[in-house]
């Protein structure tokens, strides 16, 4: 029998969903137009940054280079989205709890982990899973519980593909099609709501994001990515075409030698929405986001990096209306001050992982690309999506343990990931 690769798998998942958003949120197209646009302006005008770019995780991944958002209601969802997801060579990494920002949810990444992989296509999800023990109302708990519990988010014939796959070590060509075509299904947008409109409002009144999950016969796609290199460009090109993107943008600040990961979005559209008395509403979840990202953290440079970011947001609190942006912008660039801005202290100091010199490279510091995501950005990813009009106050609540036994596995650690990509000779 002859498979598809892992990457091609991936490689063509990736694209498809992409193509399906495009149908479903026309505005993630202009962004993705935009974005395409400030990359080529960028790679032209910076040299010395597209060469270091090229060199460390190269070009060509860059215009398919995107990641999506997910949010599931239970251990069994999690755990056949892990074994659908490990046969295109994505591997759940790090864990993520929301609950500390109010959010009933807790995640991880599944993303590719070796250069290789990262390098043919770095594609990524943001997985939650629904905390439905932090939901304090009983008898809404068993509701949002047995509707989830009934709903069957996988097709049989999904299902069916996954195991043949398994058991045969790899998806068939033949079936890569259907395969596709099968797991687009599981993340399309479903009008028919699985639940009345009083129901809906009950749950929405708790907390938006359970009526986002509870509420739909499957984890819809709420957000595909793609990556900029010059996100204040681009956050600017978006407000002139229209497009209305955050004041803030998440994550730290502009800076020479990029760190991790600035983010992005613009607002949440309404669709509508069939409930099941027949009543039509609407549902707003899916946005658009942009990300660029920077160096990869050694413990030690996350660490000082926390720091910053907890002074910055100690002296000013971002408000969700972007009403002192310009206020906390000044409190960032202040607190980050600490955080030198040059690839050579960054290495002295351990701050950042660096590939190996070799031969070509001599002298040039080629960092190690940031492939995660950050709790308090996400956080305020997900808040400026959701507003703060609930009457359930989420009680933070970090449980890796549960969330892992729901998986069927543990996270990988991403310092280990990247300290074994630090150790490549590119
Ligand atoms: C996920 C939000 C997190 C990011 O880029 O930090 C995220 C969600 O809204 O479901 O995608
Ligand atoms: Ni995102």
């Amino acid at each position: 029998m002859s498979f598809i690769s892992e990457t091609d798998l991936r490689a063509n998942f990736s694209a498809a969903m992409s193509a399906m958003y495009r149908t479903e949120v026309p505005a993630y197209g202009q962004l993705i137009d935009l974005v395409a646009k400030t990359n080529a302006t960028v790679i032209h005008r910076q040299s010395d940054f597209s060469q270091r770019l090229q060199a460390g995780d190269g070009l060509a991944r860059l215009s398919a280079e995107r990641h999506g958002a997910i949010r599931l209601g239970s251990a069994e969802e999690l755990a056949m989205m892990r074994r659908l997801f490990a046969l295109m060579g994505m591997y759940p990494v790090d864990y993520y709890d929301l609950s500390v920002a109010g959010i009933p949810v807790h995640s991880t990444a599944f993303r590719p982990i070796t250069l290789q992989a990262l390098n043919e296509n770095p594609f990524r999800v943001f997985t939650s899973l629904l905390r439905l023990d932090l939901i304090s109302d009983d008898s809404l708990r068993d509701i949002a519980s047995s509707i989830i519990s009934k709903r069957q988010i996988f097709s049989t014939k999904m299902t069916d593909l996954i195991e043949k796959a398994e058991v045969s070590g790899g998806v068939p060509q033949d079936d890569a099609n259907a395969f596709i075509a099968e797991a687009l299904m599981i993340f399309k947008w479903r009008q028919t709501a699985l639940v009345s409109k009083a129901l809906y409002k009950t749950l929405h009144d708790t907390h938006r994001l359970i009526a986002d999950i509870v509420s739909f016969p499957g984890p819809h796609i709420n957000h595909l990515t793609p990556r900029t290199l010059d996100i204040d460009a681009a956050q600017t090109e978006m407000h002139e075409v229209g497009l209305n993107a955050k004041a803030v943008i998440e994550g730290p600040p502009k800076r020479a030698c990029p760190i991790l990961l600035r983010q992005t979005s613009f607002k949440a559209l309404e669709e509508t929405v069939k409930f099941q008395d027949g009543i039509t509403g609407a549902h707003t979840a899916r946005f658009g986001e942009i990300e660029q990202r920077g160096a990869a953290l050694t413990p030690k440079g996350r660490t000082l990096y926390d720091t910053c970011l907890a002074r910055a947001r100690d002296d000013c609190a971002p408000a969700a209306d972007g009403s002192n942006a310009q206020h906390y912008q000044t409190a960032l660039d202040e607190a980050f001050k600490e955080f030198p801005d040059d690839w050579h202290e960054m290495e002295a100091a351990k701050l950042a992982y660096f590939y190996r010199d070799n031969a070509s490279s001599k002298g040039t510091l080629i960092p190690v690309i940031y492939e995660d995501f950050l709790p308090v950005s996400a956080a305020g990813i997900f808040q400026s999506n959701l507003g703060d009009n609930t009457t359930q106050k989420i009680t933070a609540s970090s449980n890796q343990k549960l969330f892992e036994t729901a998986l069927g596995t543990a996270v990988a650690d991403p310092f280990a990931l990247y300290a074994a990509l630090a150790s490549e000779n590119l």
